[in-house]
């Protein structure tokens, strides 16, 4: 929790100086920030993210690095308060030891009024090798505690509470970095303080009740104050807990983006001279997980309203936490938002994000499912280790219960499944899973110490508590990882066997943009056999599935820069595929969440949106596909289903129109449809197999009563399989608008642009005789864009 203005004697922020063990590198180090960063900004080290470098700076984590500087100090009352600071990490104060670190998870504070004087003081703090300190603690286990090699390059990450995939991922580059990355202060350490706030809510009809439980420290016979929604409570503080209850008639109700507008109400709560704010967004969030015929559901109830949750899984914001800026984020949690998304899952090999993430989620009406931060290894459960995490839970709980995104806190990612990846854990499973469970029931029991009302979820994925079966085969219950198209090599068609109650990760790579290349790889390096593009693609075989894809659906793209395009086409059908069917399947299915939504560096992975926030192509189908409304085409035996899907509370009807198209651009009409689309979907019309020949494509369009309209067309075959002609593209530009017109059928048009912007819609169809408008912003008001159209036939034909 953070201190309050009055309180601080000393601002730790802003330039100090770093320097390693050996003293072969120093520079300054301008806090909040990682080391990596600071010595890449002095130009000690080269660009990181670069060609191959990344293998040339691993020896940065091996050594320890001492960050100092000097400060004034009026008042020796005096508590150094680091928040963020990773990991391993020794604390002087003029050269007296005040605080040892071990949780890059967890604030820390230190009473240093034994080793602060009057006037200047110095401050070092010794961040300790994160590689040689995991190595030591691994050897110091009572037994082997394994580690998922495939993601972890550098060994024994998971012996430390830092973000996992600081130790590499089959996404991340492999850096182990470290620093400090929230604020550094000193504060009067007798000051009243407020320790933590307890913040529930209740709702009835036309009813909300806010209790507020208030822990103070040091604030007895200080005035107090609790004010929420126009009202003040106050008083002389009497004891260290106060509770009050603000009962709040006919509230404006806080809903997930897309049911609703997002209301927050600012609660204050002063102690003496400390206070604290919150935003507070009314809402009653439930998971609903009740046996039925098929198993045990799973989804997500708001305000009464079951809600199909859409959305993505979040990974850190950059692999270098120095280089994450708020506006970067908030342009990545708003694309999340502009695609139709109304739930993100804070992925556990990654970190509990800062405050403001979570603010910027109850603005924008963004679900958070919240994972606690352990991934796909095993962890250890000796009491140190245990305590530890407790008190990391306790923190990051008591700090972002309140928020109205908050939907769900879910132990790990994969932990259950990686008891099975180990050949110690298969052999001693017993010992594993007593052990995995030590530590699950102990991140449980301190999570409902501290918000008693939280929705809690074991693992992802789980079929339910105590319940240690496959959750990534089985779609009867629970919470599903559905992998076999891309770690298994199923073909797309494969997603339709599966009925996930919700599926809460299932993703397809694609290679990021070529403006994204530009910045690690030199022409000569374009080839996705070339070491430089190799380093960026860390999934074993990633590569080869991403070409194996296209073998099997495409015909070989012309140039590289078609490969990459084709490849993004590619990774927006495979998801499409898999949100259409399950979104079909409601109310079965309550939600499904894409690995991944964003990249940390430059790579090829499962992200939708480009490392620096550009969007993918499946991230502009991803906008239509997670549309309110929509129309999907679901094959069955004998023909084509097309089935209405409707988000909204209400019912509402939808017309459909379908037609064939052959490869001559001729336009055959089929059929009509219409119906009223409730919670459920329902079948707007049923086409026969036999309805269209072997050279045609399916076509429909739809139309919501009083809403909107949207087009889309689904290929029998293979793409290959068609004789595409080429459909003589021409694009007009003005007044910011670009028109798109075709001679012949063309298949995901799109436009890239050579300078960052966002375009209003990409990757669609464009038919003889009809014109697509779209429109381009540039990020840069003043930039004038080079645009570049491509399209299936220009890509893989020409
Ligand atoms: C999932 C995630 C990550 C991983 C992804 C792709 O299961 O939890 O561990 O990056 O698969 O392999």
């Amino acid at each position: 929790m953070n201190d309050t203005p009055f309180s601080i004697l000393a601002e730790l922020s802003g330039d100090w100086h770093l320097s390693d063990e050996h003293g072969d590198f120093s520079c300054t180090m301008s806090m909040p920030t990682d080391a990596i960063t600071a010595l890449r900004l002095a130009g000690k080290i080269d660009e990181p993210y670069w060609g191959r470098n990344e293998y040339d700076l691993r020896w940065i984590a091996k050594r320890d690095w001492t960050a100092s500087r000097s400060f004034e100090l009026q008042d020796l009352d005096a508590e150094l308060v680091l928040d963020g600071i990773d990991t391993i990490a020794t604390v002087r104060i003029n050269g007296q030891e005040v605080l040892t670190t071990d949780n890059a998870f967890r604030t820390w504070r230190a009473d240093i009024s034994g080793a602060a004087r009057l006037g200047e003081n110095t401050i070092e703090i010794t961040f300790h090798s994160a590689t040689r300190a995991a190595n030591l603690l691994q050897d110091q286990q009572p037994f082997f505690i394994p580690y998922s090699v495939d993601n972890s390059p550098i060994p024994n990450g998971n012996m430390l509470r830092k973000v996992q995939c600081d130790f590499g991922w089959d996404w991340n580059i492999a850096l182990a970095p470290f620093g400090l990355y929230g604020s550094a202060q000193i504060v009067q350490k007798s000051a009243p303080k407020i320790e933590r706030l307890e913040i529930s809510q209740a709702h009835s009809e036309g009813l909300a009740s806010l209790t507020v439980t208030a822990h103070f420290a040091q604030a007895i016979g200080e005035e107090f104050s609790i004010s929420f929604a126009g009202r003040v409570l106050e008083g002389e503080i009497d004891s260290h807990i106060i509770s009050v209850i603000f009962d709040i008639d006919n509230p404006e109700i806080w809903w997930p983006a897309g049911s609703g507008p997002q209301p927050l109400h600012e609660l204050v709560v002063r102690a003496g001279s400390a206070v604290e704010t919150r935003q507070i967004g009314l809402r009653k969030v439930e998971l609903i997980t009740e046996d039925d015929d098929a198993g045990m559901g799973f989804k997500f109830r708001v305000n009464g309203q079951d809600i199909f949750a859409k959305g993505a899984n979040w990974i850190p914001a950059d692999a270098l936490a120095g280089r994450i800026s708020q506006e970067a984020v908030r342009d990545l949690l708003q694309s999340a938002v502009d695609a139709n998304m109304n739930m993100i899952r804070i992925w556990g090999g990654g970190r509990y994000e800062p405050t403001w993430f979570y603010n910027m989620c109850d603005e924008l009406g963004l679900m958070v499912w919240q994972d606690f931060m352990f991934a796909c290894n095993l962890y250890p459960s000796t009491r140190d280790f245990i305590a530890n995490v407790e008190a990391e839970v306790r923190e990051n709980v008591s700090r972002l219960h309140h928020h109205a995104c908050i939907a769900l806190w879910c132990g790990d990612n994969e932990l259950i499944g990686a008891l099975n990846w180990f050949p110690e854990s298969r052999d001693n499973r017993d010992r594993y899973l007593v052990n995995y469970d030590r530590l699950n029931r102990a991140i449980e029991a301190a999570l409902f110490e501290t918000d008693p009302s939280a929705n809690w979820w074991p693992s992802s994925p789980s079929p339910g508590a105590m319940n240690f079966g496959d959750a990534w085969h089985d779609d009867s219950a629970g919470d599903m990882h559905f992998w076999s198209v891309w770690h298994e090599g199923k073909d797309f068609d494969h997603y339709r066997d599966i009925n996930p109650r919700f599926c809460s990760e299932f993703g397809f790579q694609s290679y990021p943009s070529m403006s994204v290349i530009e910045t690690f790889a030199d022409p000569q390096d374009w080839n996705i056999a070339a070491p430089v593009l190799e380093s960026h693609q860390k999934n074993a075989g990633g590569n080869a599935r991403i070409a194996e894809t296209m073998f099997r659906y495409f015909r070989w793209p012309a140039q590289f820069e078609d490969f990459v395009w084709l490849s993004q086409i590619q990774q927006g059908l495979a998801i499409k595929t898999a949100v259409n069917h399950w979104r079909g399947l409601r109310p079965h299915c309550m939600g499904t969440l894409i690995w991944q939504l964003n990249d940390t560096w430059p790579v090829c992975s499962w992200s939708s949106l480009d490392y620096g926030g550009g969007w993918k192509m499946m991230h502009h189908m991803a906008r239509r596909f997670y549309a309110p409304q929509s129309v999907i085409c679901a094959p069955t035996e004998d023909g084509y289903q097309l089935k209405g899907i409707n988000d909204a509370a209400e019912p509402v009807e939808i017309a459909v129109t379908a037609w064939a198209v052959n490869m001559a651009s001729q336009r055959r009409a089929l059929d009509v449809g219409q119906q009223v689309v409730g919670g459920d979907s329902a079948v707007l019309l049923n086409i026969a197999k036999d309805a269209l020949q072997d050279d045609e494509i399916l076509f429909f369009e739809w139309q919501v009563a009083e809403g909107a309209a949207g087009q889309d067309h689904f290929a029998p075959q293979a793409y290959k399989t068609y004789a595409l002609p080429d459909p003589g593209l021409r694009m007009l530009q003005s007044d910011g608008v670009l028109s798109i017109t075709a001679d012949a059928l063309a298949l995901f048009v799109s436009v890239e642009a050579d300078i960052p912007g966002r375009f209003s819609d990409n990757a669609f169809s464009v038919l003889p005789g009809e014109t697509v408008e779209i429109t381009f912003t540039p990020s840069d008001p003043e930039a004038r864009a080079h645009f570049t159209l491509r399209d299936l036939h220009s890509a893989t034909m020409s």
